[in-house]
This record gives structure tokens, sequence and C-alpha cells, in this order.
């Protein structure tokens, strides 16, 4: 029993754990036993019980430990970058107009379908190793690249072969419903009956897909036409999640709410209606403060709201080729916080428990009894420090599954 074991020993632990009282669920001088990969015991070192005592002791030195962190929207996989349109951005050509033209989205689903599926791995891999450094144990990776049945299988692939290289749990999500390719010439009923549903089948029965999402938006598709994808994620039993209301207000959210929904993402035009559909539905909220800043957005989502009707709230990357080309969540925490007015506490939330609710993942996300040995040992002492700090990454250590 003790074999695969140790004690992390004189630590700072942030066990986001709302049942632990207090910022954070903050604890100071704990002791954390670890056997098989999981969290077997936590609490303070004079309590320890006999049965661990014999374990071997890594001292933390006052140093703090948070659930390791988990990014809930990224789009890492994908062929090519963008760089040509960050620069025709800083012209003054907005995103939507760029789109419009044929660039955007579907500049990346060109460069996706030509990619074979070892350089989309090859080009994908430095992107996580850089989540990997600032302590990310779990990335859910999205298709929606491909807009085709075989693309879409492609992307899925790579997210899925990701897990089999690196230390890291990978979530994969089909997002067939994230623009209408070229080849359909803005009939986007036609696509979403004619590829979207039967890719949707096919990547599902190829055992590829954990959840189902949509872009829905002017640039992209209206709720009714979501709804079609989402009845057959329904129907297959997978759960769904929803870009809604990034650059305008379709109810993209309040749909999304009355399939149950696990998250909506962006939602910086969402209403109090909207706000209130969530709460309803425990539906968590994924802030993705990077495509805001990287598109100069003003329209602010409405965190206030949020907070007062109790809506969970998740951080991510949105790590994305076009709106959002950041592989930082440390700088994605700061922006939350200065851009967006969310506390260290909650952009640390939204990095860890609540990212972990955003996903349906039930065995990470906090520091408890029970739950796998994914951690972060950082070298500081207070965790606002992590949202804090720009450019500078103080992770000490990552454990993963209980293996340092
Ligand atoms: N919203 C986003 O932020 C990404 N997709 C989406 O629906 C952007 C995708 C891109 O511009 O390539
Ligand atoms: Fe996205």
């Amino acid at each position: 029993m003790t074999e695969h074991g140790y004690i992390l020993t004189n630590a700072t632990v942030a066990t986001m754990d709302p049942d632990i009282s207090g910022p954070y669920g903050l604890l100071q001088h704990t002791d954390i036993a670890i056997e098989n990969g999981l969290i077997c015991w936590i609490g303070a070192q004079e309590d320890t019980p006999a049965k661990y005592k014999n374990l071997p002791r890594h001292d933390m030195d006052g140093r703090l430990i948070t659930p390791a962190l988990i990014d809930c929207h990224t789009h890492i996989v994908a062929g090519g970058n963008r760089a040509k349109e960050f620069e025709m951005r800083l012209q003054g050509a907005s995103y939507e107009k760029i789109a419009r033209a044929g660039g955007g989205i579907v500049s990346t689903v060109k460069a996706t379908r030509a990619a074979r599926e070892a350089d989309l791995l090859a080009d994908a891999l430095p992107r996580v190793d850089a989540l990997i450094a600032e302590g990310v144990s779990l990335i859910e990776v999205k298709s929606g690249y491909g807009l085709d049945v075989k693309t879409e299988q492609k992307m899925l692939r790579v997210a899925r072969r990701i897990g089999d290289l690196r230390p890291i749990r990978v979530r994969t999500t089909f997002l067939g419903a994230h623009a209408v390719p070229a080849e359909f010439g803005g009939d986007a009923d036609g696509y979403i009956d004619q590829v979207c549903i039967p890719a949707l089948r096919a990547a599902h029965t190829e055992g590829l897909v954990d959840a189902v999402d949509g872009f829905c938006e002017g640039i992209a598709f209206t709720p009714p036409q979501i709804a079609r994808v989402f009845d057959v994620a329904v129907e297959l039993g997978l759960p769904v999640k929803l870009h809604a209301e990034q650059l305008s207000n379709l109810g993209g959210a309040k749909m999304a709410a009355s399939y149950g929904a696990l998250s909506v993402d962006h939602i910086e035009y969402l209403d109090v209606s909207g706000v209130q559909a969530l709460a309803a539905a425990k539906t968590t909220a994924v802030i993705l403060p990077g495509a805001f800043y990287t598109l100069r957005e003003t329209q602010k989502p409405p965190i206030d709201t949020l907070r007062k009707h109790g809506v969970a709230m998740a951080v991510a990357t949105d790590c994305n080729p076009g709106s959002s080309p950041i592989s930082s969540l440390l700088l994605s925490m700061n922006m939350a916080c200065t851009l967006f007015d969310m506390t260290p506490e909650e952009a640390l939330a939204g990095t860890t428990r609540n990212a972990a609710r955003a996903l349906g993942i039930k065995d990470s996300g906090m520091i408890k009894t029970g739950l796998r040995a994914d951690l972060a040992v950082w070298n500081v002492k207070n965790p606002a420090e992590l949202s804090y700090r720009i450019g500078f990454n103080p992770l000490e250590t990552r454990i993963f599954k209980g293996e340092i």
C-alpha cells in the first residue's frame, strides 16, 4: 500500500475546496499524503495518521501547492499561423471583415486540411509544452479547422495523440459548427446537414469525441442551426458547450443552457437574462481574456452579474492561431484580473475547480482526499502572486498522477 507513496510536508496548500473556509481553501503547515496517483490524506503536519508516517517525505519549505492547472478551452491543434492577419488588423481591418473576406478561420482550415498528421502534432507540441511548464495537467482541445469529415477526425486524433506523448490529460471537443467552409458558399444549413452532423457521428463512432461545441455568431451559426447539432449530441449521449455572445448577442447562451450545457464561452455580450439562464442550468461561464485582448474588444463580459448570480467562472487561453495566439494560462489569469476585474482567487478557481467543471471532470481541480494527485508546486507563498506577475513563471515542480 505504501509502495508508490510519499508525503509532501510543510506546504502551504491552496486546496480550492469550497468546504474549507477562507480564501483559496488555504491551509498552512500542511502535509499531503499521495499513494498510487491519488491524494489519500491532507491535513495538519502533527495529525498525519500513523499508517503514512513511514512514507518518504519531501519538505516543501512552506512553498505553495495548488491543484495542477487546467486549460478548459483551446484550439491548440491547427495548421499554419495567421501572423499576416495580425498585421492586417494593425492596419485597421477588423476580425469580422477579415473573416468575411475569406481569411480568418477559413484560412486556418485550408492549412489544416493540407497538413500531415505528423506536422499538426509537431506544431502543437511546443504549445502544449509551454502549458505543461506552467503546471497544466489537463487541456481541452477542439476540432473545427477541418470542416469536413476526414479532417475533423484528423484533428481529434492528433489531439488524443498529445496525451500519449506528453504527461498531460486531453479532452477532445468536436467543433464542426465553427465556420461555413468556402465550398458551401455561405449555405450554413447545407453544411450542418451534409457535413457537420455526419462528421460528428463519424468521429463519435471512432471514439474521438468527449463533448460537442459550436460557434454561435453572425459570422458563423444561428442558435437554431447549433441546436440541430446539439440534438445529435444529446442522441449520442455527449455533453455540449458553446462559443456564445462573443461579438454580439444572439441568445446562444440561453439556448445552450436549455441543453444543460457544461459551459458557455466568451460571453462578452451576455445580458442579465442570459446570466440567469446559466445560473439555473448550473452552466459554467468560461472567460477568455486572450481573445478580448488580441481583438482589442471593448465590451467586457458581465463578471459582476455572473458573480452575483453565483455562476461558476472558468478562465482559459482559447489558444488558437487567429483570435488568441496565447499559450500561457498564467498570463490569461493575469488578464482576467487586470482586464475584467476578476479577483486572483477567482482566476485560480477558474483554472482549477471551475475549469474541471467546464469539462465535466470530477476527479481533479481541487486538493482533496480521493482526487487525482495532479498538483503544482510554486516558488511563491501567496496564491495571488500567480495572477500578479506578468511573463514570469514561478513553477517549481508539477506532479502528474502522483509522478513528480
Ligand atoms: N472563437 C474563437 O475565439 C476562436 N473560434 C471561435 O469560435 C477563433 C478561431 C479563429 O479565429 O481561428
Ligand atoms: Fe475558442
